[in-house]
């Protein structure tokens, strides 16, 4: 399909690529590395190879949330965002952006939201899962009472809030211990993401703040096949949810969600994410350079789903939700 786009596609900058290493054999840093820092070159080639007509790009992981000094966090988001800007701006028909937030800074980070909105363009924000913040070991969730007024600002200016996964810190991993191969894209950065965003669905958030649309990739982090679950654990002792939100979680999830397939190039998961979520909540996206476009492309391409579903899941759900055009 042509057309496409894509929008969980990373960068990075001098100041955030060792962020990435370690993830994938030694051998391999060399490619990835050259991959993280190539916006248009070999990025733009495999777009044209694979019909990927536009990436939102964003920063690699976790970067500005890793980073405890609130100082340091606002000062390095800001230095990507506009480096990010300036990248776009060279080739404004291939490329969007997405905003490194420093939500350590909850204030800080609403002002930067507003200033890649209105003032670098930028279609929304992309971020890696919970913030260190002041000290080290720590682990802030958004769900926390200090964000509302963050939430409030991602409501107004309609910018549509990427939660992308990060490890959990050593101390909140016991379970993997011994286990390593867990950590990352196999496992844990998963498990990671979806008890944020059921944190959020719980909290009230979205009753508060309806207009919010959360996106989360990897085909959803699981949510859609344990959603159903999470919802009707135990039904028959009728016992109220003991959350904040006022509804079933599966209607937050349907209603203030979008799902990407990145790095999820499955038939069988696309399927039940579109029976949970509906065709109009999904997003075709890669996760370059930790996945391949081709792999991704190809496999969307030929998926046995509608031509119209290929359609609005590869390009239109993504034109209509970022109002790319407009
Ligand atoms: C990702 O961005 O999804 C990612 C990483 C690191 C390793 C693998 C991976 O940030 O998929
Ligand atoms: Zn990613």
């Amino acid at each position: 399909m042509d057309g496409k786009i894509a929008l969980e596609e990373h960068f990075a900058i001098q100041d955030t690529l060792s962020d990435s290493a370690g993830y994938l054999p030694p051998d391999t840093w060399e490619e990835l590395s050259g991959r993280l820092l190539d916006i248009h070159d070999r990025r733009v080639r495999e777009m044209d190879a694979h019909g990927i007509e536009i990436m939102i790009l964003s920063l690699n992981a976790p970067a500005i949330q890793g980073i405890h000094d609130r100082a340091e966090a606002v000062a390095l988001a800001g230095k990507a965002n506009d480096f990010l800007a300036e990248a776009v701006a060279k080739r404004p028909d291939r490329f969007l952006g997405f905003a490194a937030l420093p939500m350590q800074d909850p204030g800080a980070a609403a002002r930067e939201l507003e200033r890649c909105v209105t003032e670098l363009g930028f279609v929304g924000a992309n971020v890696n899962g919970f913030s260190q913040v002041d000290e080290p070991d720590t682990a802030v969730y958004y769900d926390l009472p200090q964000y509302r007024d963050f939430w409030a600002t991602v409501e107004a200016l309609d910018a549509p809030f990427y939660l992308h996964p990060r490890n959990p810190l050593p101390s909140m991993a016991q379970i993997y211990e011994g286990h390593p191969w867990l950590l990352g894209p196999t496992w844990a950065f998963g498990q990671e993401t979806a008890v944020h965003a059921l944190r959020l669905m719980a909290s009230g958030l979205f009753d508060e703040h309806p207009g919010i649309q959360i996106v989360l990739g990897h085909m959803g982090e699981g949510l859609p096949f344990s959603i159903w679950r999470c919802d009707n654990r135990n039904s028959w002792t009728n016992a109220p949810p003991a959350y904040p939100a006022k509804r079933k979680l599966a209607e937050y999830l349907q209603e203030n969600f979008y799902i990407t397939t990145s790095g999820n190039f499955r038939t069988q998961s696309l399927v039940d994410t579109m029976l949970e979520l509906g065709s109009d909540r999904i997003m075709f996206s890669v996760d370059w350079p930790f996945e391949n476009v081709d792999g991704g492309a190809k496999w969307f391409d030929e998926v046995t789903i509608s031509e119209a579903d290929r359609r609005k899941i590869g390009r239109t759900n993504a034109v209509r939700l970022f109002k790319i055009g407009e």
